[in-house]
């Protein structure tokens, strides 16, 4: 399964219920950064510079952190990929590692939330929890690169007949309801 939508849709927020819910393990390239960066790590030193401004990082790099990461031993029974892909070779690439290990994509799950919306809780988050990326003009940043080279993302999916829209919108608990709903679902 995966989780799209633009910053601060909610997909971490969905992802951690969802993993829960479904006993899968979730996986967030943005928390592996972040983590990586706290314990000052060098795949954090190398990655730091594209998330304080809002860039993504490079795909070569964030494509071995996904292998890895796929290569460990709990994914074997599924798992949902919050934040990836995020680019067209992301896509091509995840598809590649997919096959080499046997899994197969069933759900991608797209949080529509309006822009307007998203600054709002991008602005609160930042009150609340000080990330590096989530100042005024970052916020704008990564709105602008998300619609440029993620959001051309979901027609790929889509023609493939995997794409599950889920209403962003009201409560966490509301919107967990509905992706758990699109979850549950066959694909088309
Ligand atoms: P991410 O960690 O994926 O961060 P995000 O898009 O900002 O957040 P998300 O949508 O998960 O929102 P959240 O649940 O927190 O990426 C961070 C950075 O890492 C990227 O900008 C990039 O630099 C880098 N990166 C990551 N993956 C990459 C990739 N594949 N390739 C290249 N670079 C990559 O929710 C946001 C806020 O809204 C929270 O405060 C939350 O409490 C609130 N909220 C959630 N649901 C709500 C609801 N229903 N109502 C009201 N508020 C809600």
């Amino acid at each position: 399964m995966l989780i799209m939508g633009p910053p601060g849709a909610g997909k971490g927020t969905q992802a951690e219920l969802v993993a829960k819910r479904f006993a899968v393990p979730a996986i967030s390239t943005g928390d592996i950064f972040r983590s990586n960066i706290a314990n000052e790590t060098d795949l954090g030193r190398r990655v730091k510079p594209y998330l304080g401004p809002g860039l993504y990082v490079p795909d070569e790099l964030t494509n071995e952190v996904v292998r890895d990461r796929l290569s460990q031993a709990d994914v074997a029974d599924g798992f949902l990929l919050d934040g990836y892909p995020r680019t067209l070779a992301q896509v091509d690439f995840l598809d590649k590692v997919l096959a080499e290990q046997g899994h197969e994509l069933d759900h991608v799950i797209v949080l529509k939330v309006d822009v307007d919306e998203v600054v709002k809780r991008l602005h609160q988050r930042a009150l609340k929890e000080g990330r590096e990326d989530d100042t005024p003009e970052t916020i704008r940043k990564r709105q602008e690169v998300y619609l440029e080279q993620t959001d051309p993302l979901i027609a790929v999916y889509r023609e493939r007949g995997l794409v599950f829209e889920v209403d962003g919108l009201g409560s966490v608990e509301e919107v967990q309801r509905r992706v758990a709903d699109a979850i549950e679902q066959p694909p088309q």
